[in-house]
């Protein structure tokens, strides 16, 4: 299988909010080194690094404004000489404030993020950067005719929202992935977001379109992060009414009703008949995961592989959550081994 991946996410060292304490993030630099390991000793892996980051492309489903503030955020921050080694939020437009957006940089952090799990520091913009080339560069991969292509991002995406960071995510990568899928050529392409928390950001950024269907299984969001999205009766609006869906399920969920639900969500997923599929391939449902609380074991991993290979479409793999570190490298591995047993790669 070709693996798509870059060092310069060691750079990205984020910071979260813990109760009143600001700590290193779950989110860590060892998360990847622990799954490069890995797939360099599970062997015969083809590892390309990513091609140049696309701003056009990204324009595409972020906001212009909002990946412009990113990149100049970091400058920003140390040009006002702030001490702290982060930048982040501490106030939002919570209900009945207003969509306005300010000029002073703690006032923007507040306008585009939604949560005080992720900061931006040095190293941050640049790590996101390579993150969201190299989910692009292996759908690019996919266009030219490899039938599934692992992107090992990180930071991850899929809680970043058209113009809102937070959830340790920044730059969407799986959504950039299937926007690089659509004007490659594919008529509808199918995302599918098996990471434990809800895809919020892809969610939002294509709820009223009718060309990338989405579908989400997730941690009930009455219970988990990110809280206020992902319930069950959010299905689309506009033209994408009908293209979303999400299936949430209560915390302790044993791997049987995951992969019974994971069912329903392919079997939805292709009743319109979508060339491309792109995964979100968050490996937090793992039993050990110290955030979250679904119940997979590393065998499930495997199996999740062969039933994505299964619904035989061109595909891209893009990591995104996982915090049982240790066993983060196996858990992937696990994935990659199971699909290449039913689709050589
Ligand atoms: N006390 C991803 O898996 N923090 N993001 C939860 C729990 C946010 C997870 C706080 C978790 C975000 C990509
Ligand atoms: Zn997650």
């Amino acid at each position: 299988m070709i693996v798509v991946r870059s060092e310069t996410h060691r750079r990205h060292h984020s910071l979260e909010l813990d109760g009143a304490t600001i700590v290193p993030s779950w989110e860590s630099p060892d998360r990847a080194e622990h799954v490069d390991r890995a797939l360099d000793e599970a062997g015969p892996h083809e590892t390309i690094g990513p091609e140049a980051f696309d701003a056009e492309l990204a324009n595409e489903v972020h906001d212009p404004d909002y990946v412009r503030f990113l990149a100049e955020a970091w400058p920003r921050w140390q040009a006002e000489g702030h001490r702290a080694a982060g930048a982040m939020a501490f106030g939002w437009p919570a209900r009945r404030f207003r969509d306005v957006r300010p000029t002073t940089l703690e006032a923007q952090l507040g306008y585009y993020s939604f949560a005080a799990d992720c900061s931006i520091s040095d190293g941050t913009w640049e790590a996101a950067r390579d993150s969201a080339a190299i989910a692009d560069t292996a759908a690019q991969r996919v266009l030219a005719g490899a039938p599934v292509v692992f992107a090992r991002s990180r930071p991850p995406g899929h809680h970043a929202m058209k113009d809102q960071f937070g959830g340790y995510c920044y730059l969407n990568n799986a959504a950039i992935a299937a926007q690089r899928l659509r004007s490659g050529g594919h008529g509808e392409v199918a995302l599918l977001d098996v990471d434990y928390h809800h895809g919020n950001g892809t969610q939002d950024i294509f709820y009223e379109r009718d060309d990338v269907r989405v579908c989400s299984i997730h941690g009930d969001p009455v219970e988990e992060f990110p809280y206020f999205l992902g319930h069950a009766d959010e299905h689309g609006a506009g033209r994408g009414d009908g293209h979303n869906r999400n299936l949430p399920l209560p915390r302790g969920t044993e791997a049987e009703t995951w992969f019974d639900t994971l069912d329903h969500a392919i079997d939805w997923l292709s009743t319109s008949s979508p060339s491309a599929l792109v995964v979100s391939l968050g490996l937090d449902t793992f039993v050990d995961d110290p955030i979250s609380h679904f119940r997979l074991e590393q065998p499930d991993f495997m199996r999740l592989g062969q039933r994505l290979a299964a619904i035989e479409l061109p595909t891209v793999l893009v990591m995104e959550g996982g915090y049982a570190t240790e066993e983060l490298g196996r858990n992937v591995a696990a994935v990659l081994s199971g699909f290449e047993t039913v689709r050589s790669a």
